[in-house]
């Protein structure tokens, strides 16, 4: 294996930072023109408002444990990360957590059990959740495992702290996958190929045909989007309603992940709505926040994946600056990037 390089890995955390810090100002708003969100973004991104005075959120929260628990036992470690997950949740418990994962945390610092995935299996009435809270902190696990055996184990498993629904967690592996296809440089056509691949495989096993089924889903649900993504690249000149009604703009992980990775690959292009002084890696953050909905975290997922593509030499300085502990994203790509080498050479 060839390490990616660490422009990449320092490209997909400040990619996915700089998407919560500017997304969580537009999270519930309808849809809205480009020029509306550049409105705002102008605004945002000015010099005189100081470093990080956007605060990120609970998806940026996440994921920093993730990759801190990473980093600090190089293995995964299920009962370190829960025990970050919920620690940072007291440390500060007004990030913006959804409604129901709060109860995972309060349950995993009082129980008696050693086991830290029965929180998660208790939810929605032992259904568990399928928001998108397991894909949307997973970044960290395809930046520290280079074999893509790896990032779907561990984007599961870490998924399944709080995210008992096959929904949930098979949506931490697909932007997982999406970010490792990235950090290769695969070229469009064939990184979609291997994404639909890839789902069709771990959408099969028994429990997502199950759970899919159950919710009165079509069968392999988000491969059944990858392949409404490959049909609408090829097409074209997709409106936002379209986008909305087809890939949603949501909470749930099916409503969400297919959405930023269709983001990613609209906005390699140029858009008439946006103007060219933004380059690609802007241009996908910006889209997600034109689409309204749950722009935190589509704006998160697909900054990972475009950062991850296009590297640190598009992410502008006066967007990261201003975002909360930027330089943290900065550091533990670095550390991350070390990790992931090591672990090339010895496969
Ligand atoms: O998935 P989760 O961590 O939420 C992440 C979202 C992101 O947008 C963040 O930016 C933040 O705003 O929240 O948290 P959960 O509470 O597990 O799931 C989120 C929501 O999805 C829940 O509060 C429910 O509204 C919904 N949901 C479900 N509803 C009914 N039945 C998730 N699973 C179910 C379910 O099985
Ligand atoms: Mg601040
Ligand atoms: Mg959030
Ligand atoms: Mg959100």
């Amino acid at each position: 294996l060839r390490p990616a390089s660490l422009s990449r890995f320092r490209g997909a955390l400040l990619g996915a930072l700089m998407g919560d810090c500017f997304g969580s100002e537009f999270e519930g708003q309808n849809s809205m023109r480009a020029a509306t969100v550049i409105r705002t973004v102008r605004r945002m991104e000015e010099e005189d408002r100081g470093q990080g005075t956007l605060d990120f959120t609970d998806d940026t929260a996440m994921a920093r444990s993730v990759v801190q628990s990473l980093l600090s036992n190089e293995e995964f470690d299920e009962v370190d990360m829960a025990k970050r997950f919920a620690e940072e949740y007291v440390k500060d418990p007004d990030r913006g957590y959804g409604m129901g994962v709060v109860t995972v945390f309060k349950k995993l610092l009082t129980s008696q059990s050693t086991d830290v995935f029965e929180p998660a299996r208790e939810q929605f009435e032992g259904k568990g959740s399928y928001g998108n809270g397991a894909a949307m902190r997973v970044v960290g696990i395809p930046l520290a495992y280079p074999d893509i055996k790896d990032v779907k184990k561990f984007a599961k498993i870490s998924g399944q702290l709080t995210h008992a629904a096959s929904l949930g967690y098979n949506g931490a592996i697909l932007q997982a996958l999406a970010v490792h296809y990235a950090l290769q440089g695969v070229p469009t056509n064939t990184f979609l190929d291997q994404l639909i691949s890839n789902m069709e495989a771990v959408e099969g096993d028994e429990k997502s045909l199950a759970d899919a089924k159950e919710l009165d889903l079509v069968e392999l649900p988000f491969t059944n989007r990858l392949k409404k993504i490959k049909e609408f690249v090829e097409r074209g000149q997709i409106s936002k309603d379209d986008v909305i009604s087809e890939l949603g703009h949501g909470i749930a992980a099916l409503e969400s992940v297919p959405t930023a990775i269709y983001s990613f690959l609209r906005c390699m292009t140029p858009d008439p709505d946006i103007p060219e002084e933004y380059n690609s890696l802007q241009r996908t953050i910006i889209y997600c926040l034109s689409l309204g909905g749950d722009t935190d975290t589509i704006a998160t997922m697909a900054g990972a994946i475009a950062g991850a593509y296009y590297g640190e030499e598009l992410v502008p300085s006066s967007w990261k600056q201003r975002c909360e502990a930027y330089e943290d994203a900065e550091k533990w790509a670095e550390e991350l990037h070390e990790l992931y080498s090591k672990r090339c050479q010895s496969t």
